[in-house]
């Protein structure tokens, strides 16, 4: 197994319309979550990874399993928690701005996560633990969930990722920053949006926010700058790599976990920082040309120009 990750995934809804969702009538259905959208962008570039979560024993928990088990994402870790629905959300397409984004997620299966649901065996075979900061926002158990989980992955030398992936409709700005400092002190790398970079250090550029992150206790952090690329600082140095350019975006949400998915390919195949950066704005800017989290994440022929596309 290369990576090990966890957390919600939900049915998502989106508009085919612009403007508030009261007046849209009618919806693409699809699917939405952060580790799930890394895992699958790992699966199409050629990885092993599995994804552990929670579903309600209903229609739509069968949809996401089948939708990412169909991506080749190892899913046999999933529980079914009868009893308990399957999450749902919803995007509200904004003319020129990113989508508002609406959650029907309390009292989800998902948010029953706990430790046990992530056994240490499974962590223990992988190469990355990947882990978001969306987790820990959904309740008690689950954020238990996530510190056991880095526990065990230092068990067993197993190199523990985090995306902070700040979301403020979960829990206040406060907890979200005592919480996922804290967090990001424990893990090996982290790898956060420049807004919440800012958010969990109080830095404002992105060296100094790459500092801070060190000083608290990881060996590597890369800030995400959007178009303008990403700064990473590690052992092997401190470097900005720029973006890669897109004509039209489509929407924005799925571009950090395309991100997380290239990084990942990239340390995986044992490529330096730079490389493995330069391929995370690369997937990243895949995502931003489609209005779903995970349908324009590229194969890895794509990636390499295998083939030459042949329209008609
Ligand atoms: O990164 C994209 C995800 O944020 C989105 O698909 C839904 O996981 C999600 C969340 O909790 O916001």
């Amino acid at each position: 197994m290369d990576v090990v990750t966890f957390g919600e995934t939900m049915v998502l809804f989106h508009p085919l319309t612009t403007g508030p969702l009261r007046f849209a009538g009618q919806f693409a259905k699809t699917i939405g979550g952060a580790e799930s959208n890394v895992a699958i962008g790992l699966a199409r570039l050629g990885h092993q990874a599995s994804w552990v979560s929670r579903l309600g024993d209903d229609e739509f928990g069968l949809y996401i399993r089948n939708f990412i088990r169909g991506e080749g994402v190892d899913t046999s870790h999933v529980v079914f928690d009868p009893g308990y629905p399957t999450a749902v959300f919803f995007k509200e397409r904004q003319q020129g701005k990113e989508p508002k984004v609406y959650y029907y997620r309390q009292g989800s299966a998902a948010s029953r996560m706990r430790p046990d649901d992530i056994g240490e065996d499974l962590i223990a075979q992988a190469k990355f633990l990947h882990l978001t900061g969306i987790t820990p926002a959904l309740g008690d158990t689950c954020r238990e969930a996530v510190y056991q989980a880095i526990d065990k992955a230092k068990r067993h030398g197993v190199t523990v990722v985090f995306d902070p992936n700040v979301r403020l409709k979960l829990w206040t700005k406060q907890e979200a920053q005592t919480v996922l400092f804290d967090i990001a002190g424990r893990c090996d790398i982290v790898l956060p949006g420049w807004d919440e970079g800012r958010l969990l250090t109080g830095e404002d550029s992105p060296e100094n926010i790459a500092e801070r992150l060190l000083q608290n206790g990881a060996k590597a952090a890369v800030v995400k700058l959007g178009e303008r690329g990403a700064y990473f600082a590690a052992p092997e140095g401190r470097e900005y790599v720029p973006g890669f350019p897109v004509q039209e975006i489509v929407d924005p949400i799925g571009a950090g976990d395309g991100f997380a998915a290239g990084f990942l390919s990239g340390l995986i195949r044992g490529w330096p920082y730079r490389d493995a950066v330069r391929l995370g704005n690369r997937i990243g800017a895949y995502a931003l040309t489609v209005a779903g989290d995970v349908e324009g994440y590229p194969f890895w022929s794509q990636v390499m120009g295998e083939h030459e596309e042949v329209y008609r």
